[in-house]
């Protein structure tokens, strides 16, 4: 049995979807902190756990019989620099309570997602390599450098089965992201169906690594379901799919939205992005357990542009 936590999020929530059609719902438990996403909540069995909160997983995983649980509950890049301590006690309590489960066998398996903002301003900005210099200079970045070197740890130390990914920024069209520094990416197709216009937070040349949800849900799958032996990195893997600035993708959107606008007025968030990689070298997920990604930005623009428009302009219901 499958535990989620932090189903109601970006990725919990599409991984949740995905693992019930894989394993059958009644398999699949979600959990969240708060009812913050009704369908999840409605699509299966759904648990209110508290992350931070050993006695709160621990109740569910023994209510439900779990061996496998997605962690996929933090405090995000730009929210984690409003509030430290909250984003160091969610990201880090909950981490040792499910690797603890698991080193006392009460479950078999852990995914724990690890992030590109592990890497910092002094890192090599193109193809950055798999093992290299990391001085992450976010709050949120030094949670997932410490989270990895604590998954490795217990791997070597206690044998837990803790498999973990370094994702780029993800671009999905049925939840919005949380707080984060690539967001932007996200609502950019938002504003161009609803607004025609974007008041874009970064600068137009700033090249981030992305992937659309499902390459990265693919990811997630892959690993968790590759032969032990073929995960030989234990902290996190590098997975990589395109790079793209936003102009790029503004230009991508004009070619079906010719009268599109963006406005560009960095904040906050823009100091953290200049401190992250531009490009990723994944050739070690690539070689170990055959990741490959399908997405590349015509098809996330082509793909976010149909979905958006037919749920903002769905002809309203014939009242019959
Ligand atoms: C963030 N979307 O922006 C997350 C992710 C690489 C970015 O970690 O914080």
């Amino acid at each position: 049995k499958i535990l989620i936590i932090g189903a109601c999020g970006q990725i919990g929530s599409e991984l949740t979807f995905k693992l019930r059609d894989m394993y059958g719902s009644s398999n699949v438990i979600a959990s969240d902190i708060s009812y913050s996403n009704l369908e999840v909540v409605n699509s299966g069995i759904f648990e209110v756990v508290d992350a931070r909160n050993y006695a709160s997983i621990k109740m569910c995983v023994e209510k439900y019989n779990i061996d496998t649980i997605y962690l996929m509950a933090a405090m995000l890049s730009a929210t984690g620099e409003k509030y430290p301590m909250k984003a160091w006690d969610l990201n880090m309590e909950s981490l040792f309570h499910v690797l603890n489960l698991a080193k006392s066998n009460v479950i078999e398996k852990v995914f724990w997602p690890s992030s590109i903002a592990v890497f910092g301003p002094t890192t090599p900005v193109e193809n950055t390599p798999q093992y290299t210099v990391m001085e992450p200079a976010t709050v949120y970045g030094i949670t997932k450098q410490v989270g990895e070197r604590w998954c490795e740890y217990y791997f070597n130390k206690y044998g837990v089965d803790v498999r973990s990914l370094r994702y780029p920024g993800i671009i999905s069209w049925k939840t919005m992201p949380g707080g984060g520094t690539t967001d932007y990416a996200v609502e950019i197709y938002h504003e161009a169906i609803i607004n025609g216009l974007y008041e874009c937070f970064l600068t137009e040349n700033t090249k981030l690594p992305m992937m659309y949800m499902d390459d990265a849900i693919k990811a997630t799958i892959d690993i968790m379901e590759a032969p032990k032996e073929h995960v030989k990195i234990r902290s996190s893997y590098n997975i990589a799919a395109i790079s793209f600035t936003p102009k790029e993708v503004a230009e991508s959107i004009s070619q079906t939205y010719p009268k599109f606008k963006m406005l560009y007025s960095p904040d906050y968030r823009q100091h953290i992005a200049n401190g992250w990689p531009k490009s990723i070298d994944d050739s070690h997920a690539r070689q170990h357990w055959a990741w490959q990604h399908d997405f590349d930005l015509q098809d996330i623009t082509k793909t976010m542009l149909y979905h958006l428009d037919k749920k903002y302009n769905a002809p309203l219901k014939k009242s019959n």
